[in-house]
This record gives structure tokens, sequence and C-alpha cells, in this order.
């Protein structure tokens, strides 16, 4: 099988954005950026999407986090998209629950390059520390956007910040997991095309 791989070199005058990506990796995350609870979201996203991630990200998060954590979504989208190319023999479809402790969030997603994001997380409003856990929304968005992916995201149930939106982030990522998997050779598609 051709070797899954994209990165990109993004910069503007908000952020600078350097990723690579390896599809068919093992869940590595090298991940550097001045937002560390946004650091460690993405670190669980790409341990269970199988993937293996370096990221390197600067910008403005003197203005807020929202610009930076917009960008890296974009950016790793993507490179994933790039890595997948016309995506051929991907299952395409994948969904997850993810518990973490009391907090259960499900994610349902397709990487048939149908960008639609239906983020139903109600709960997940707040900050930790000095970061305001909605602007999450905005990785996910950009992610999906780029990605090529429709997702729907939604919290069952939750209490704890932290625990809501970490298990958000697994839930992305058994699913991308699954809907990345090579299943078979043609394009997963009835069109014969994505
Ligand atoms: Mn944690």
């Amino acid at each position: 099988m051709r070797e899954r791989h994209g990165e990109l070199l993004r910069e503007t005058k908000e952020t600078s954005i350097e990723c690579a990506v390896e599809i068919d990796g093992s869940g590595r995350a090298d991940i550097d950026l001045p937002l560390p609870f946004f650091g460690h979201m993405l670190g669980s996203f790409v341990k269970y999407s199988g993937m293996d991630v370096r990221l390197n990200g600067s910008g403005d998060i003197d203005v807020d986090a929202h610009h930076l954590v917009e960008d890296t979504g974009l950016v790793l989208g993507g490179c994933v998209s790039e890595a997948l190319g016309d995506r051929a023999g991907i299952a395409r479809f994948g969904h997850a629950y993810a518990p973490l402790d009391e907090s259960l969030v499900r994610c349902v997603l397709d990487y048939g390059k149908r960008p639609h994001v239906t983020y139903e997380m109600d709960g997940l409003r707040g900050r930790i520390n000095d970061f305001d856990v909605t602007v999450l929304q905005e990785f996910i968005r950009g992610y999906a956007q780029n990605a090529g992916i429709s997702l729907h995201l939604d919290m069952i149930r939750g209490e704890n910040l932290h625990h809501i939106a970490e298990a958000a982030f697994k839930a992305l990522g058994l699913a991308t997991r699954q809907a990345l998997a090579v299943t078979g050779t043609g394009i997963p598609s009835t069109k014969g095309t994505l």
C-alpha cells in the first residue's frame, strides 16, 4: 500500500503552524503548542486515531486562543486529506462512544468529502485554567472542513469539563481510526468518486 503521508506549513499574520501526518502510525503525538489543555486534547485524538502526528504551532494567543485552535484544525485536517489522496479503499464511515468516568460522548462521521458539523456539546462551557473550552468547537469545525468529513458530535451526559472534552476527542479518534482503515480497494461511493 502507498504510504499515507501528508504535511503542511501554514503561516498567516495570526498563526504559524507546521504539521506532518502518517495515517498508518501507532498513535504517536509530538505536539508543541502554547495551549497545554488543547495540546492534551489533541494528544488524545491522535492516540486513539492510530495516526502519527507531529505539529508545531504558535500564534496570537494574547488576543485569545481562537485563531490558533481553529487554524490547528484546518492544518491537521488538510494534512489528513492530503495523506488520503483519492480515499480509495477506506472504510469511510466511523462511529464511537467514549466514556470518561461520568461523561459520555458520541461521534459519528463520514470521511466522504462532504464537510458538515453538527456539534451538540451544550455542557462543554466554561474555563479550564485560562482556556475557554467553547473554543474547542473551532478545532472541530476547522478539522471537519479541511479533512472533508461530515461529523456529528453529541454529548450524551457529563459533569466535569475536562472529562467531557477528553471523551469528545477520544470518540473523534476512535471513529477516525475506523473510517480510515483500509477495508477494500475501490472508491467507497456509489458515484465512483469522492
Ligand atoms: Mn485528561
